[in-house]
């Protein structure tokens, strides 16, 4: 693919300037993909529209490579810290709804995984969707979970695992609250690519979740379940 030396970002049209921050995003042209992200938010794009179409899609694509060995880590992390930068603009952005907080979520990657891109989209969207969101971060063992608990009380409890290998730790996490009989304290949500439902239901989790819309969508309607029946502890 093609890098984006003397290209003038700006004189692409929309779908143009997308194709090619494909593109860049691909290359881990971290500047030109700021670039992108700030001329599409100048063009009247929504934040989620640019994420999504722009950024996501992107890391799709690199994914596949990956996963058919035409990409390797070091690319790859290249791209991660490309699709980053531009994140971190549209963070403040998604999160600027003004919103009441509509309740409060522990999150983080479980240990072994150092895989975060997804769990920062989901920690993104949530606080778009006026959650207050409490990021753990990456390789996360049970304890840090159990900490945060404890000091955050949140109305949920949120884990990610892109590999097959850490994915078996969230039961672990799961297996220790309730050991410790708070397990239906707070609502168990898990996502990340190669879980489905039935594993989350296998787990315990209370929910898997494909996406980070999908994340919110759950998370939602999990809180207006339990202000529902009086257990809610944010508003
Ligand atoms: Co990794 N890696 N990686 N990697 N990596 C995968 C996951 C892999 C599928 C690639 C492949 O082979 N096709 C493969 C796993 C295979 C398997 O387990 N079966 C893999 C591998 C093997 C590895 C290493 C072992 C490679 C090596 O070292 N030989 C190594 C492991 C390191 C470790 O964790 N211990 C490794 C390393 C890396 C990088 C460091 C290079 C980099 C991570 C950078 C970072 O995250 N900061 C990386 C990346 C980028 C990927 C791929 C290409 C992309 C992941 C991503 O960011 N996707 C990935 C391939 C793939 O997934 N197709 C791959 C974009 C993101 C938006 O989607 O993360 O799925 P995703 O998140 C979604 C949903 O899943 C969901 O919502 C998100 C947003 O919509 N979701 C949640 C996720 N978490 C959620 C939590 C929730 C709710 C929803 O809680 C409520």
């Amino acid at each position: 693919m093609a890098a984006a030396d003397d290209l003038d970002l700006n004189s692409l049209s929309d779908d143009e300037l997308v194709e090619q921050m494909h593109d860049d995003l691909y290359d881990g042209l971290k500047e030109e993909i700021e670039e992108g992200v700030r001329i599409l938010l100048a063009r009247n794009w929504t934040p989620y529209d640019v994420l999504t179409t722009a950024l996501v899609e992107g890391m799709r694509i690199v994914g596949e490579d990956f996963r058919d060995g035409i990409l390797f880590v070091p690319e790859v992390l290249m791209s991660a810290n490309a699709m980053k930068a531009g994140m971190f603009i549209l963070r403040p952005l998604l999160a600027e709804t003004g919103a009441p907080k509509i309740g409060k979520m522990v999150i983080g990657t479980v240990k072994g995984d150092i895989h975060d891109i997804g769990k920062n989209l989901v920690c993104m969207m949530m606080e778009g969707a006026g959650f207050e969101v409490i990021d753990l971060g990456i390789n996360n063992p049970v304890e840090n979970y159990l900490e945060a608990i404890e000091t955050h009380q949140p109305d949920i409890v949120g884990m990610s695992a892109l590999l097959t290998t850490t994915m078996p730790y969230m039961k672990v996490v799961i297996d220790t609250l309730k050991e410790k009989g708070i397990r239906n304290d707070h609502v168990v949500l898990v996502g990340g690519a190669p879980l489905n439902e039935t594993f989350a239901e296998s787990i315990g989790a209370d929910a898997y979740c494909r996406d980070a819309a999908v994340a919110v969508e759950t998370a939602k309607s999990f809180m207006a379940r339990r202000q529902g029946s009086g257990v809610a502890r944010s508003s």
